[in-house]
């Protein structure tokens, strides 16, 4: 194969820099030695001026005759397993491979509203409280008014368009890598409804929630654009209500009620984070952050919960303390905190050591905590400052776990 030349000369196993050959700074008396080398031996444009050996350009074999927006053009042409299989040709062609621009354009054909009705027009989908083939759902989103429009979120839309998510050849797509491992998938099938297909009008989108089991998200948008607004764990959002033990959450209004009486005030709450993700943009929601979603226009989005390594505690205590509000699993598992304690411990163990730690860390500092604002009380209650409401004021996590 023509590509295939590079591979010999680009570098793949090799000891080759992305620029090319040895990193010699004669004319300062520098040695390469003295500067750190890049995994993937890149070094940083600069350096090129330096580089005596060939660049990885030249590389391509026979393409090298081509300007790079040529070569760019070609890849648009590619599907998804040839631009994987070039891209493995030279470092070159890896970087131009790797666009995210072409990679956008092949997975946002595939998912489009219009598409979804002429592939699956006769599959059930839930909306909501009811199941509806894809065209009814189709028909009622290109033609309703509704303030709070029916959204479909349906779990089991994988089987349901007998797709495959992962990485075989098949896979329809993948998880973000960025994440690390999710360690939820140390359950297996017994792990919680994670992924939903989420499909909506105009106005249409999800009020403020924190995901289930303090597990972290991803979001996907592939077609439309969202607006998204967000809290960190411990703010009171303005016009949400919470109970006690956080076990309900109360937001009394619609989206768009919520957004004429209280975005003003909320945005400039602090630790407030907004922004629209558009197709092709993927957004990360932290274990335990507030969330409100408004589709702006009809769209697609995928999503999935997982439970990255910094957050493993979060989902432990969670689990573990507040088993009433665990969500999702399959009614015949008695203790998911059990089931994951057991799963970790055999497979990390470590991992479940330092989530301990953390857990025993935070405990004593919400003890020291608690301690300290019970003396406060007392210096009060003994002719301190007196009068106005008591508050701890710590301003942190550890304020919603004290008694
Ligand atoms: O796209 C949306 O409406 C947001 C979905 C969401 O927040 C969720 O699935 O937890
Ligand atoms: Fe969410």
């Amino acid at each position: 194969m023509l590509l295939a030349e590079g591979t010999s000369r680009g570098g793949i196993g090799g000891n080759v820099a992305a620029d090319g050959g040895e990193f010699h700074m004669t004319t300062t008396g520098i040695s390469s030695d003295s500067i750190p080398v890049h995994p993937m031996g890149v070094k940083p444009l600069g350096n090129r001026y330096f580089a005596s050996g060939p660049t990885a350009r030249q590389s391509l074999g026979l393409l090298t005759q081509l300007p790079d927006e040529m070569i760019l053009q070609i890849l648009e042409y590619f599907d998804i397993k040839t631009l994987k299989d070039v891209g493995f040709t030279c470092r070159f062609l890896y970087a131009f491979c790797h666009l995210d621009e072409l990679w956008k354009a092949l997975f946002l054909d595939d998912w489009t509203i219009e598409e979804l009705n002429r592939r699956y027009s006769t599959v059930e989908f839930r909306a909501e409280a009811v199941d509806w083939p894809f065209s009814v759902y189709h028909e009622y989103m290109s033609n309703n008014e509704d303030e709070s429009p029916l959204y479909l979120f349906d779990k089991g839309f994988a089987e349901k368009m007998n797709i495959h998510i992962g990485h075989g050849a098949d896979a329809a797509y993948w998880p973000p890598e960025c994440f690390g491992p999710d360690l939820f998938e140390l359950l297996g099938e017994e792990r919680p409804a994670h992924r939903w297909l989420i499909i909506g009008p105009k106005r249409s989108g999800s009020t403020f929630h924190k995901d289930p089991n303090a597990t972290s998200a991803w979001n996907a948008v592939l077609e439309g654009s969202k607006y998204w607004i967000m809290f960190p764990p411990t703010t009171q959002v303005p016009g949400v209500y919470v109970s006690e033990d956080s076990s309900e959450v109360t937001s009394p209004l619609s989206i768009a009620e919520w957004l004429l009486e209280f975005h003003t005030e909320a945005r400039k709450v602090p630790g407030c984070v907004e922004g629209v993700c558009k197709a092709g943009e993927i957004l990360h929601v932290p274990s335990g952050w507030w969330h409100l979603v408004v589709n702006l226009e009809a769209g697609i989005a995928l999503t999935q919960n997982f439970v990255p390594k910094s957050h493993l505690s979060d989902v432990l205590a969670f689990l573990r303390d507040k088993a009433d509000q665990v969500t999702g699993f399959k009614s015949n598992i008695e203790s998911p905190y059990d089931l994951f304690l057991e799963r970790l411990k055999t497979d990390y163990p470590e991992l479940l050591d330092d989530a301990f730690d953390e857990l025993e860390r935070r405990n004593l500092t919400k003890k020291r905590k608690w301690e300290e604002a019970i003396g406060k009380k007392s210096d009060d209650e003994n002719g301190g400052s007196g009068g106005g409401g008591f508050s701890f004021g710590f301003g942190d996590e550890s304020d919603e776990e004290i008694p």
